[in-house]
């Protein structure tokens, strides 16, 4: 149970009235805050509630605003997240990390300092970017990697020279944990995270060898606070926070309270990324105090609803009439879930881009269930792990095109992009008529404003099921649209009789979603 409002509600209904306040939000007007971070200088504690996003992972600038104008604001998405901006390491030579890869997309997860002088581009062409998707429609929410600096090199994208604990005209040696015994030293062995269950080395001591910020320090507050403050200015709405696990709630807390308001007059959305598997205070409950978190756990439950990872059994999704906090997970209102990001889709965790059309019906699904604020996660093609985003020789980030096979492109999908716009449609409407064959097909409706069958099975399967729709002839938003002349693409439309049930085929691993905005 969630309580909101002063009332104690079902997980379910509190999440529509999540929603309800993102579309309100998105309107412009005030509403009561969802996804509070530690209290909000001023008279307002209204965050920024997202809608549906979609993750560029590493796509360069001028591609994520041409995106946003092509895709993304015609297509539905509310938000998009982009990779850390901030100037980074810049590696010169093999090891370290890579034998094989001289420019690994982890780079950009060793700042050496807050000017925007990144792989995917200028701070001109960061700035430029976000007022294109703005004027889309399309909030841009950033990676932000305030626990650390960097775990090797000497040099940055940017032509920073720096040293571990030093990097000119931002931070200086005192600005960081260092091994030691003193209550504000890390006191592990090594100076690095042993024990990801010892809370003191979690905070204070260096995940990888990246130099770990002393977070509780104000002087270091304001560094960080300054650089978050710079991109709200420039329209930034929010922030997916790298390794908040290791920042701690505490630190996080005085972080954000220095964060001003974003272009929309509301606090920024601040979704903390902490892996579950730690007790107590390192749990991503226990974080929800804080801001929202990364739904890293929901991650493994759907791979093991869709593909039961690591046998590859076949999968079986009727598990998922209950998902979300009935099932364990972190209260929908305080999630930003997805299938996968850039982590989970390297680490097993997750089904990935290479589960093919299973991975994009595990998505359409998310969508419908409608659990946390969905993002969709879109990247690049990779074979070994820290295989680099298409680049030049100086790791430039080139232009993400999406007819390469080099990028993956997920949010492009067909499918996808019309379960946006069912998800957009059906809003608050309460999931009700699940229906199971009991192993792998489900369907289930949202009020009387959207209904969706999923397959995720290797054969077609027809079924008949009670859609909570009324009477009428659909089309099927997976593959079309209500147009004048019918459903686009030649479609068949779906006949919904006067009791609401509808006989329909849902294709192998596939989907069949209709809504009354696709009605003939
Ligand atoms: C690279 C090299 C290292 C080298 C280091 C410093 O790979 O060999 O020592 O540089 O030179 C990413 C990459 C890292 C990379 C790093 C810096 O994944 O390989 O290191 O960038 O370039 C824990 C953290 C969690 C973290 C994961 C990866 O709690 O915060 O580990 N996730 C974020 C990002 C990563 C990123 C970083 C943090 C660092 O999403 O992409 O690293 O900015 C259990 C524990 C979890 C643990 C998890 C690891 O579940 O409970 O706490 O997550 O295992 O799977
Ligand atoms: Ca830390």
């Amino acid at each position: 149970m969630y309580t909101h409002l002063g009332l104690c509600l079902p997980q379910r209904a509190a999440r529509r009235r999540a929603m309800v306040a993102a579309t309100v939000l998105a309107a412009g007007f005030a509403w009561g805050s969802q996804s509070s971070g530690a209290p909000a200088q001023g008279t307002s504690n209204r965050t920024d509630v997202p809608g549906v996003t979609a993750n560029l992972f590493e796509w360069n600038w001028s591609s994520v605003g041409n995106e946003c104008t092509s895709v993304l604001g015609p297509g539905g998405f509310r938000g998009v997240q982009v990779s850390a901006p901030q100037d980074s390491l810049k590696r010169t030579s093999l090891g370290d990390g890579s034998n094989t890869v001289l420019h690994p997309w982890w780079e950009v997860y060793q700042p050496v300092d807050y000017n925007l002088t990144s792989r995917m581009g200028s701070e001109e062409q960061f700035k430029a970017m976000v007022n294109t998707c703005r004027s889309a429609g399309v909030k841009v929410y950033v990676d932000a990697v305030i626990n650390h600096m960097t775990g090797q090199g000497t040099t940055s994208y940017g032509g920073q020279s720096y040293t571990h604990f030093n990097y000119p005209g931002v931070y200086d040696s005192g600005d960081f944990h260092h091994l030691g015994t003193g209550p504000n030293d890390c006191t592990s062995t090594s100076g690095g995270i042993e024990d990801f269950n010892n809370r003191h080395q979690v905070f204070k001591c260096e995940l990888v060898g990246l130099a770990d910020l002393d977070t509780s320090s104000p002087d270091v507050q304001d560094q960080l606070a300054a650089y978050l403050n710079k991109l709200i200015g420039y329209g930034v709405s929010g922030f997916r926070v790298d390794a908040a696990k290791h920042i701690g709630q505490a630190d996080l807390d005085a972080i954000y309270s220095r964060l001003h308001r974003t272009k929309d007059h509301v606090k920024p959305y601040w979704a903390l990324e902490v892996f579950g598997g730690g007790p107590g205070i390192l749990s991503p409950q226990a974080f929800t105090t804080s801001g929202d978190v990364l739904g890293l756990d929901g991650v493994k439950q759907i791979r093991d609803a869709f593909k039961s990872y690591p046998a590859e059994h076949i999968g079986s999704i009727a598990t998922l009439e209950v998902f979300g906090s009935g099932s364990g997970l972190t209260p929908s209102s305080k999630t930003l879930s997805f299938v996968t990001n850039h982590d989970t889709e390297r680490n097993g965790d997750a089904l990935n881009y290479k589960d093919g059309p299973r991975y994009v019906l595990a998505n359409e699904w998310l969508l419908a269930e409608g659990y946390g604020h969905p993002q969709v996660f879109s990247g690049f093609a990779w074979n070994t792990t820290d295989d680099s985003p298409p680049s030049d020789a100086n790791g430039i980030i080139t232009n993400a095109d999406c007819t390469s096979g080099q990028w993956t492109c997920t949010h492009r999908n067909p499918g996808i992009l019309g379960m946006v716009g069912w998800h957009n449609y059906v809003g608050t409407a309460r999931q009700a008529n699940f229906w199971t064959d009991g192993d792998n097909v489900i369907s289930f409706s949202e009020g009387h404003r959207g209904w969706a069958g999923f397959n995720n099975g290797a054969a077609p399967r027809t079924i008949t099921v009670q859609t909570g729709l009324p009477q009428g002839s659909y089309c099927n938003v997976i593959v079309s649209k209500a147009t004048g002349a019918g459903c686009s693409n030649g479609v068949a439309p779906v006949s919904v009789n006067g009791g609401g049930f509808a006989t329909v085929t849902v294709g192998a691993y596939d989907a069949v979603a209709l809504d009354r905005q696709n009605r003939l």
